[in-house]
């Protein structure tokens, strides 16, 4: 109804139905891109609608508050030395920042479903060192991936590791969040 808090992404989900929040960590668009196709495949496949979201635009104190139903897609670009993109570097601190708290008073996401896509380029020393840092962060922290964790290599490969990657991952996530193929609607 657009009255609460703009970034407040629980609060939307919650607003529009919504079971799947998808965050990417972008810089030039690459991992946007993907991380539309990610909810319009779950979309046609499951019937599910999304939220995809610029991390920048949101705040992240209620992570611990997604419902048990919901699950929290993460498609993370790596830059640099192994740092975030320019959108992701708050949400980078808020996970890695152990004083950080959530709503429930602690730097715990106890349950959180969790999937995990990063882009890299193999080239680099520090091969999508954002991803693997996000989602080490949020185990250790007690959330729960679903399926493996994907990563592209933008060298060579990042379509092909992205399509190797995404159908053993929706098999894995419609087993955890009881959903089936076939319920799926227009785009
Ligand atoms: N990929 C890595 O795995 N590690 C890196 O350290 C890394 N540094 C990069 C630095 C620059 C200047 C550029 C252009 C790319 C770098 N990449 C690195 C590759 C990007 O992560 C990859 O191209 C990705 O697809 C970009 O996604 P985006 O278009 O969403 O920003």
């Amino acid at each position: 109804n657009g009255s609460g808090n703009p970034r407040d992404f629980v609060a939307k989900m919650k607003e529009g139905k919504k079971r799947l929040v998808i965050f990417y960590g972008s810089q030039t668009g690459t991992a946007e891109e993907y991380a539309i196709r990610i909810a319009k495949e779950a979309k046609s496949k499951f019937g599910l609608t999304s939220l995809v979201c610029d991390p920048e635009e949101y705040d992240f104190d209620n992570l611990d508050q997604v419902p048990e139903d919901c699950a929290v897609f993460f498609v993370m670009a790596t830059y640099g030395e192994g740092e975030p993109t320019d959108n992701a570097v708050t949400l980078m601190e808020n996970l890695k920042d152990t004083s950080f708290e959530f709503s429930n008073g602690e730097h715990k996401l106890e349950g959180l479903k969790y999937v995990m896509f990063g882009l890299g380029n193999r080239t680099y020393e520090h091969f999508n060192a954002i991803a693997r840092v996000v989602d080490k962060e949020l185990t250790d922290m007690g959330a729960i991936r679903i399926g493996e964790r994907g990563e592209g290599d933008d060298d060579r490969s990042m379509e092909e590791d992205y399509l190797e990657w995404k159908d053993k991952m929706w098999d894995d996530f419609a087993r955890v969040m009881g959903v089936e193929e076939g319920q799926g609607g227009d785009t």
